[in-house]
């Protein structure tokens, strides 16, 4: 499914991110970038030391924040490497921090002139935030930031179950004028 927004298409696809050549992928990290399961495992396996080695070179991540790598062996040259919430119960500033990890990760896009890019959905793995609510931030998140920058030509979100196809698909269905 795609939807164009102003000068940029968002996408929406099911598979593995670490198998994306858009010019970025975005993983979604822990604060300490020395790697994990889910999305953070897979693109460390598939790209190979490199990727880790400049994460240690950077030392950190902030909650919200996102520092780019290289890609190593992957098909994308760079990697934005972001830390969503951990979800306890929607009042500790889960949603603002959800938002944060995806503008900041399309904020450093621009800065690198990066004009495609891939994200996972951000935090409902092993940070457990609900996936709807997660879908509906995700997409505002990218829509509005087409909707005022002219530079990305695509944003792609790479889907890993049915759940989460079906869960952002339901949200950009509602979400389309
Ligand atoms: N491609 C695309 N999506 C995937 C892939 C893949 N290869 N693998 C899993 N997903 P998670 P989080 C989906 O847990 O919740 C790590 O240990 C998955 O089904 O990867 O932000 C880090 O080091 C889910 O829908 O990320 C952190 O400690 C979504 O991606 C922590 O997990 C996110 O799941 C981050 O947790």
């Amino acid at each position: 499914m795609e939807l164009q927004i102003n000068k940029g298409v968002i996408s929406l696809i099911q598979g593995d991110i670490s198998k994306q050549d858009t010019e970025a992928i975005v993983n979604a990290a822990n604060k300490t970038l020395r790697g994990g399961g889910g999305v953070d495992g897979a693109i460390h396996r598939a790209g190979g030391k490199a990727i880790l080695e400049e994460c240690i070179e950077i030392g950190g991540c902030e909650t919200g924040d996102a520092v780019i790598t290289t890609g190593g062996n992957l098909p994308s040259p760079y990697v934005i490497h972001t830390v969503g919430p951990v979800y306890r119960d929607g009042t500790k500033g889960e949603p603002e921090l959800l938002a944060s990890a995806y503008s900041s990760s399309l904020k450093l896009a621009s800065a690198n002139n990066i004009k495609s890019i891939s994200f996972p959905s951000i935090s409902t793995g092993a940070y457990r935030f609900p996936l709807a609510q997660a879908a509906e931030i995700a997409l505002q998140t990218a829509i509005d930031y087409l909707r005022k920058h002219d530079d990305i030509e695509r944003i792609c979100f790479v889907l890993f179950g049915q759940d989460a196809f079906d869960a952002f698909e339901k949200k950009l269905k509602q979400m389309i004028p």
